[in-house]
């Protein structure tokens, strides 16, 4: 099995690590960080662009040399470079890096004056007073260090559902080629679509639970074997991701997906129902006394206790069960019905590709629009659009528009929002463009009142259209900023806005509750890409799971419509906005629900 793409980012993280400890020029250190980032967050695993011959440097950060370690740890599951590095270094020393307070110089002082190699080992330097004489340290350093690594032993080890997914799909193309295997799904939270896994439910119907168990146990990722029995087995994969396994007969699938599939909190509520009934559940079937009555199929579960089908992401007891009782479950947004997407960056800033190749990817992907977000000029890191580059943009993105047949490109931007709510570019600029897309990107560490209002002034703006990523949180990387979300969501409603659920595997910051909360406020969501290079438009899929998780049907979302409706929406929004700056919206939908 060749390196999945979160195994390629560990090894450049890893060697950014350790460059830094060793004191390294940091231009090269920070290569090899926005490597692991790019690769990281690329939705197709490298190893199949190598397979169809794609060119990796045209990846955002990859030059040749870099394109060349992917190569070499796809095809040898080795790294030259980071083996030497290792080499200089006890193994455990990078670990070290990760305890908020300690960088490398820090770690470096750890290691050549006190012989420190592991956290273990830092907690007992620390411990026994050893640390503050340190140069660089100091008595408040050492208390910060115990309090981080008892708060790090606590962490249990949730991974990014985009992550999980290329281990869970890769072993489940594995499993499915086992003589005998009839049926095979990827259960629990990942089904569900949370947006972080803690481990992986396989189910799998198959004529011999024998046969499959042997298979899986010679799978090469596994590196620990934790429970072996004759229908089920525990294991943990090199990148430390935990798997449990079943497998049943065909006449019990249904029954053991149900159960694996979770969450606890519904399979209980459902197993009461089921009691109700006098009915007895389990992952084998439904029982009435000693007759099985149903198991074969979910479908079977849920008639048996006289429910319709409940889709797996709305599975976690949230009401659920009462709609599917009365046949008022929604029709849960899909892939497909999205028409295109309004928050996509080109190389004009910080994206990859030009505007022709996104316009063509898009067309590629059956839409029939998207809008051109790039940053403004504030973000100088992503070289942002100051008025004379907006212009210049927008002309090209006529000229293409003349010229390609089958997608419309919008004229957006994706404007700053600055500290005082203003926008980071002028009125005037702004009103010629199709839609504005405000964001926060500096100063998340204001109060709740100050950020929420700074976000409302913002949204009061006569050409604000749509709030992009709206808590900035980065899972497992940033908490989000403190906002009233709950009150953003009903001000945009008045206002006319939209909300965005980002995409990006690890923003999706449009919480499945708030999607909720939009819904019943009438505020339309539209999932976006964010897409910085023609490969993260397949990020959709992340945030349509998210939005299946916040009980969204097809007229709940924004970019459903298609370009018609959508041109009536965001056109409204701006002579309104104009008009009357608080006025209700007047085209909430009709709530059916
Ligand atoms: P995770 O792995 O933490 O992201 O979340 P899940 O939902 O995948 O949880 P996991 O792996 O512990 O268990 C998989 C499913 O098995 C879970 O969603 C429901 C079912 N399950 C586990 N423990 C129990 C239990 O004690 N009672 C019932 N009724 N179901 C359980
Ligand atoms: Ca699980
Ligand atoms: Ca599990």
């Amino acid at each position: 099995m060749p390196s999945h793409n979160a195994d390629i980012a560990a090894v450049f993280e890893e060697i950014a690590d350790l460059l830094e400890i060793e004191g390294a020029n940091p231009f090269r250190i920070r290569a090899y960080r926005n490597a692991a980032r790019t690769i990281g967050q690329l939705a197709t695993e490298a190893y199949v662009l190598l397979e169809k011959h794609e060119d990796l440097t045209t990846l955002p950060g990859i030059g040749r040399d870099l394109s060349d370690k992917i190569k070499e740890i796809i095809s040898t599951n080795r790294c030259g470079l980071l083996e030497r590095l290792r080499t200089e270094f006890p193994p455990a020393v990078a670990e070290l890096l990760r305890i908020p307070g300690l960088g490398p110089k820090r770690v470096r002082h750890l290691y050549h004056d006190l012989d420190v190699q592991t956290v273990e080992q830092l907690y007992c330097a620390a411990r026994d007073g050893r640390i503050c004489a340190l140069p660089g340290f100091g008595e408040k350093m050492e208390l910060k260090i115990l309090q981080a690594i008892e708060a790090h032993g606590n962490q249990v080890r949730r991974f990014k559902l985009a992550v999980a997914a290329q281990y869970a799909e890769a072993l489940k193309a594995f499993l499915e080629g086992v003589p005998g295997v009839t049926q095979i799904t990827i259960a629990g939270s990942y089904r569900r679509m949370r947006e972080t896994v803690g481990d992986l439910d396989i189910v799998a119907a198959a004529t011999s639970a024998g046969a499959v168990m042997q298979r899986f146990l010679t799978y090469d990722e596994i590196a620990e074997t934790l429970a072996v029995g004759s229908t089920r087995a525990s294991v943990i994969l090199k990148c430390g991701m935990q798997v449990d396994l079943r497998v049943v007969a065909d006449e019990s699938y249904g029954a053991a997906l149900h159960y694996f599939t979770g969450s606890k909190a519904h399979n209980i509520a459902i197993r009461h129902m089921a009691q109700k009934r006098g009915l007895k559940i389990n992952e084998y079937g439904v029982y009435r006394g000693t007759t099985r009555i149903a198991g074969e199929s979910e479908d079977s579960i849920y008639r048996a206790v006289g429910l319709s089908y409940i889709p797996p992401e709305l599975r976690e007891n949230r009401g659920e069960l009462e709609m599917a009782r009365g046949g008022l479950l929604p029709r849960l947004v899909e892939l497909s019905d999205l028409r295109g997407d309004l928050h996509v960056h080109t190389k004009a800033t910080d994206g990859h590709n030009t505007l022709r190749e996104m316009a063509l990817a898009a067309r590629s992907h059956g839409w029939e629009y998207i809008a051109i977000t790039d940053h403004s000029r504030r973000i100088t890191v992503a070289h942002g659009l100051d008025p004379l580059r907006l212009a210049r943009q927008c002309t090209e993105i006529d000229a293409l528009n003349q010229e390609l047949e089958g997608i419309t490109v919008l004229k957006g931007i994706e404007v700053d929002i600055l500290e005082d709510g203003n926008l980071d570019l002028p009125d005037h600029v702004l009103a010629k463009l199709d839609l504005v897309l405000g964001a926060v990107h500096s100063k998340f560490e204001l109060s709740r009142a100050r950020q929420t209002d700074r976000i409302l002034r913002a949204m009061n703006h006569p050409h604000f259209t749509m709030l992009a990523h709206p808590t900035g949180r980065l899972i497992q990387q940033r908490e989000p900023y403190d906002v009233d979300m709950p009150r953003i969501i009903r001000e945009a409603g008045r206002r006319g806005c939209f909300l965005e659920l980002n995409s990006q595997p690890d923003r999706l910051d449009m919480l499945d509750t708030y999607c909720q909360m939009a819904k019943e406020e009438g505020v339309l969501v539209s999932i976006n890409s964010d897409a910085h290079s023609t490969f993260q438009f397949d990020n959709l899929r992340f945030g349509i799971g998210q939005a299946r998780r916040g009980w969204l049907e097809k007229q709940h979302v924004l970019n459903a419509r298609p370009l018609s409706e959508l041109n009536a929406f965001i056109n409204r929004t701006h002579k309104e906005s104009t008009v009357a700056g608080r006025k209700t919206s007047t085209y909430r939908y009709n709530e059916k629900i």
